[in-house]
């Protein structure tokens, strides 16, 4: 099988002052779909080939294939990320979500400081993750193209913490980017992957 690049799921000219509409054009019309048409060379001819996205990117992670990972789990990551923004955020997550976040952490102001620190504190490229697993919520920071798969997590949540994703807006100010990005989770997604 071959991989396409998904649309984007909302308006890309609705979350600014998250991202730009111009960031939206570089991030999912080059970086995203750069990362798909490598998958697409990488596989072809292979095994890889006839396996889900999953799989792909477990196998290529123990093989240490890394032109099949990167790609891999890049195309997994940017569809995971694109899925987590909505133009028409709630404040807080409902529900289940809402409840595992006070077991986990006390309070949501406290769960979002964690990831807020988490965020800011990443040393270069990488993905901040919120994770369930035997129904624990974790908070994982995660190097370059690295995702909950490989390690048996579930994906609730994610931020994209490399520099594309944030640098045409925001400049060196990750934490401005970092703020925003509260003001536009999609909570319905992220309940959806509980
Ligand atoms: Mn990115």
């Amino acid at each position: 099988m071959s991989y396409t690049l998904p649309d984007l799921p909302f308006d890309s000219t609705q979350l600014s002052p998250f991202n730009s509409k111009q960031t939206f054009e570089y991030h999912h019309g080059k970086h995203h779909a750069g990362y798909v048409t490598k998958l697409n060379n990488a596989i072809k001819n292979t095994p890889y080939s006839e396996m889900n996205l999953e799989n792909v990117i477990l196998k290529a992670y123990q093989e240490n294939n890394k032109a099949v990972f990167n790609n891999a789990a890049q195309h997994f990551n940017h569809s995971f990320f694109w899925n987590c923004l909505s133009p028409n955020s709630k404040e807080i997550p409902e529900e289940t979500l809402d409840e595992l976040i006070n077991i986990e952490f006390g309070s949501f102001d406290n769960f979002k400081d964690k990831f807020t620190t988490a965020a800011n504190t990443l040393f270069g490229s990488g993905w901040i993750w919120l994770t369930i697993s035997n129904n624990k919520l974790e908070i994982l920071q995660m190097k370059d193209a690295d995702n909950p798969i490989i390690i048996n997590k579930t994906p609730i949540l994610t931020l994209d913490i490399w520099e594309h994703a944030y640098y045409i807006d925001h400049k060196n100010e990750r934490t401005n980017f970092i703020n925003e990005f509260w003001k536009v989770i999609n909570w319905n997604f992220c309940l959806s992957n509980i």
